[in-house]
């Protein structure tokens, strides 16, 4: 049992006030976006209010405050990700901006023709089409790391998988969907004895574990700061120093130039080189103020209460025989599921109305996986901090609601409103 006081950080967030139509919010959509406390609200307005300004270009007050706090975010960065230098640490928009800086950069300079891009079969699309696109331009092979029936990784496999022509291995360190926690540095380990590098989508895990790059013996990392209690549209790209040295650039403008002449120009020095135009200021001071919340908890405490809710959950999950889960018992706090009568977006529209319950349904940008499953959609719920078994109790009801009015006798499902419901729905029944 946490000794973690939830209440209390609850409190920190206004947002779980809200009341949806009647119900206390109860927000399960985690993995999409996580809820953000005052420190970080108030840190972004702290800033428009008091210090706004370019950074790193004027010799003013207000400009050398917001550089300084600015470039604070980045060791606070740093050392949350326990990274050997402040300089390797890139502010872009989201994980998706990260990875597709390295399919822009790095991969067009190390991948030729006939060369491998392996990734596995739990990526997010912001894992695979950057990498679809860097084969079709170059010619390499794009291959696939199975995973075993209970969704984990097929280490066997991958490591058959792997050879001299292998380059990199871009892999996902946490689904989104199955809520598999990847082995990453036994990825790293085998990738390179073969001398390919890889590249770790952080997205799903950096919220709920300690992510060491050290530890993972990664060479790139990317992660969204929007999923860690931070500020939407920052992101972070991790990548070894003499990588990124040996990178050209992404993007080209000002801040990432030392010299321009008319026909030329020379790289500015890193971290700038890969920083072009006027960055995200407040959304990076605000990350910095995330990693601060995070940090005031501790994220093995984290871990801990969340694997508490995770496992409460899936006990539950046991009594609904209509219900199937997706997914290995050993995983992060993510439960994908579907329902044998209702249709996965009909669930995550009568949790809405019938329990305030936010949850999310679909593919999860994952449509491979999702074939791989056989289905189209899951619904699926995520926990973050603030979330609380009791919460959990109110999904399995709202969940209850939705089935019983399955079964009403007085309607027939087809030609909702049931007359049990809250609201008017239209239901199609899934096969
Ligand atoms: N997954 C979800 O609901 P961005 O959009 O760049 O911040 O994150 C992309 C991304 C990359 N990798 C993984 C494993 C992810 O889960 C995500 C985002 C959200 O599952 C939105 S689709």
């Amino acid at each position: 049992m946490t000794t973690l006081n939830i209440q209390t950080i609850r409190k920190q967030f206004p947002i779980l006030d809200r009341v949806i139509h009647d119900y206390p919010l109860v927000y399960l959509d985690n993995a999409a976006t996580t809820q953000k406390p005052y420190s970080v609200l108030g840190t972004l307005d702290h800033y428009y209010q008091h210090y706004n300004a370019n950074i790193h270009r004027g010799i003013h007050t207000l400009a050398e405050e917001a550089t300084a706090a600015y470039e604070l975010a980045r060791d606070k960065t740093q050392r949350f990700i326990n990274a050997p230098k402040r300089e390797e640490i890139i502010f872009v928009r989201n994980t998706t901006e990260a990875i597709n800086l390295i399919a822009y950069t790095w991969a067009e300079q190390n991948i030729g023709e006939g060369d491998e891009i392996l990734i596995s079969e739990l990526e997010h699309h912001s894992n695979i089409i950057p990498w679809q696109l860097v084969a079709k331009r170059k010619n390499a092979l794009l291959k696939y790391i199975p995973i075993t029936e209970d969704g984990d990784i097929n280490y066997e496999a991958y490591e058959k998988l792997l050879s001299s022509k292998t380059k990199l291995v871009a892999i996902t360190q946490a689904s989104n969907v199955l809520g598999t926690i990847v082995d990453i540095p036994k990825i790293s380990k085998l990738a390179h004895e073969k001398n390919a590098l890889v590249l770790v989508d952080a997205a799903q895990s950096i919220p709920h574990r300690k992510v060491d790059v050290q530890q993972l013996r990664c060479d790139f990392l990317a992660f969204s700061g929007h999923k860690m209690y931070g500020p939407m549209g920052i992101g972070v790209l991790w990548a070894r120093a003499e990588l990124l040295e040996a990178m050209p650039p992404f993007l080209g403008g000002g801040e990432m130039i030392r010299e321009v002449s008319w026909q030329s120009a020379k790289w500015n020095e890193l971290p700038y080189k890969f920083e072009a135009g006027t960055p995200y200021v407040s959304g990076s001071i605000g990350l910095g103020a995330a990693i601060d919340f995070i940090e005031s908890i501790g994220i093995d405490e984290i871990q801990k209460y969340e694997q508490e809710l995770t496992s409460y959950a899936l006990t539950t999950f046991e009594k609904f025989p209509d219900l199937t889960v997706y997914g290995p018992q050993e995983r992060g706090a993510v439960i994908a599921f579907t329902h044998k009568e209702i249709h996965p977006h009909d669930l995550s529209a009568l949790l809405d109305s019938e329990g305030g319950v936010a949850t999310r349904s679909g593919h999860h940008c994952a449509m491979p996986l999702a074939s791989k499953l056989g289905i189209h959609a899951t619904c699926r719920i995520s926990f973050g901090i603030y979330n609380t078994k009791d919460e959990i109790d109110i999904f399995f009801e709202a969940l209850g609601k939705a089935e019983e009015a399955m079964q009403c006798k007085n309607c027939t499902i087809k030609n909702l409103p049931c007359c049990k419901l809250k609201k008017k729905h239209e239901i199609t029944i899934s096969n």
